[in-house]
């Protein structure tokens, strides 16, 4: 049983690692040399718990392999980037690109996975692909020519992938029933979770329904943050004393929604029901809104003080990783550093050892050990709730102005 991972990244890597400890021959597929040769050598070319303990050990004993070109497989997960182009419509290029690698190497009975969080119809659309490649092949099942294509929406928190990946139910829908029936037959073996069935369309739109319904409530938490600063009330409390009646469990509010998922894929609903998907839009509106409202507050006090120096804590998306992707407390630091004429902003990101590019180009920003950061510090600036800034000291603040925009330090 030779599977094929196609893309290596936060989602493809794991899931190669827990299908090689599971006993089947992988081979990892990606376009990016020196991720493929980290691979080759057991490393894990970014930071997830866990991870690097599975790829290493399935490396040693020969059942994980990555290479640059698509080899044949019985069985190919497809699990690359779906960006954006145009007004937020889903750029298909890559699962385009990566089905075009598996056309040439299909004998007929292979299961082909979409994992990539896609809009409604981007399983047909793969599919179609490969079918034009290849018209010799059918999507009708039980043939000898018979191909089967699914979908299998990725659904683990970064942070804990290595968990999720195996106790998360899935759900799993074929363009038949045959297809999602081998499916789950696969992903049965690595995954203690309920696999359930469905259609390629509605397991499109169920992936992007969870992570629209918590972007949702998040922003109905961003909007009661915005509306509470007005009114000169602590939305920390307000939140926890309202979410004490037994039917209200409020989210909480912060600098902006980010990550390559729930920042994403309400988009992904929008543009494809651009008249209808009106609060879903809204949200996004009100969690993209959360990152200037930052920016202008901090210059607001910025532009009281001769030299300023801004200690800016944490510039990941979120706690404890070191994914910058879609990252508002990177770009509220950007932003700071472009409408700041004097001073400096200090990063204090402990799970980075060099900034991103965009940040390492301006002059006045610099990446800093957190308390030398908010040693220099006139106004500290909590971005992002890491553990090592929920145990600071926070007698050290004292002196300091204090923007938190987690509500950490309360
Ligand atoms: N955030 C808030 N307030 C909250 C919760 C989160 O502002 O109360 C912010 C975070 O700081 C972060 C963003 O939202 O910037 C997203 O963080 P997250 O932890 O909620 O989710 P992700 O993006 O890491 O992972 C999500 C998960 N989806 C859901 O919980 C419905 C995960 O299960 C998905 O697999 C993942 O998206 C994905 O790949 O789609």
């Amino acid at each position: 049983d030779t599977v094929c991972v196609i893309g290596l990244g936060y989602i493809g890597l794991p899931t190669a690692a827990v299908l090689a400890q599971a006993g089947k021959r992988v081979i990892g597929v990606d376009v990016k040399q020196t991720n493929v040769d980290a691979i080759n050598a057991g490393q894990v070319p970014f930071v997830e718990e866990g991870l690097e303990t599975v790829v290493a050990g399935t490396v040693a004993q020969g059942r994980l392999s990555a290479q640059t070109d698509t080899p044949e497989a019985d069985a190919y997960i497809v699990s690359v980037p779906t960006p954006f182009k145009g007004d937020h419509d889903a750029d298909l290029s890559y699962i385009e690109a990566a089905a075009r690698g598996i056309a040439p190497q299909l004998h007929g009975g292979e299961l082909v996975v979409l994992e990539s969080t896609s809009p409604p119809g981007a399983t047909e659309f793969m599919a179609d692909v490969i079918l034009e490649m290849r018209p010799e092949f059918t999507n009708e099942p039980n043939l000898p020519n018979s191909l089967y294509f699914s979908h299998a929406p990725e659904r683990v928190l970064p942070g804990r992938i290595m968990i999720e990946m195996v106790e998360n139910d899935r759900i799993i829908g074929g363009l038949t029933p045959e297809a999602s029936e081998m499916n789950r037959d696969l992903y049965a073996s690595f995954c203690d979770g309920e696999l359930l069935l469905t259609t390629a369309r509605t397991a499109e739109m169920a992936k992007l329904t969870e992570n629209a319904f918590r972007d949702v409530n998040i922003a109905f938490a961003n909007e009661l943050s915005i509306i509470s600063d007005r009114q000169g009330i602590d939305v920390w409390e307000l939140i926890e004393l309202a979410n004490h009646h037994p039917r209200v469990n409020i989210l909480q509010p912060g600098p902006g929604v980010g990550g390559h998922c729930i920042a994403v894929d309400p988009w992904f609903i929008v543009s494809a029901e651009r008249e209808t998907a009106k609060l879903i839009a809204t949200a996004r509106n009100v969690n993209d809104s959360k990152p200037r409202l930052v920016v202008d507050k901090v210059m607001d006090k910025a532009n009281r003080i001769k030299d300023p120096v801004v200690a800016a804590l944490g510039i990941a998306f979120k706690a404890n990783i070191d994914d910058l992707r879609e990252s508002p407390s990177r770009n509220i630091v950007g932003d700071l550093a472009e409408q700041m004429d004097h001073g400096t902003v200090l990063v204090a990101e402990p799970n980075i050892d060099e900034l991103p590019s965009e940040l390492e180009a301006r002059e006045n920003v610099q990446l800093a050990e957190l308390e030398d950061a908010v040693e220099r510090a006139d106004i500290v600036l909590l971005l992002v709730d890491h553990d090592p800034f929920h145990t600071f000291d926070r007698e050290k603040l004292q002196e300091k102005v204090v923007i938190d925009t987690k509500g950490l330090w309360r």
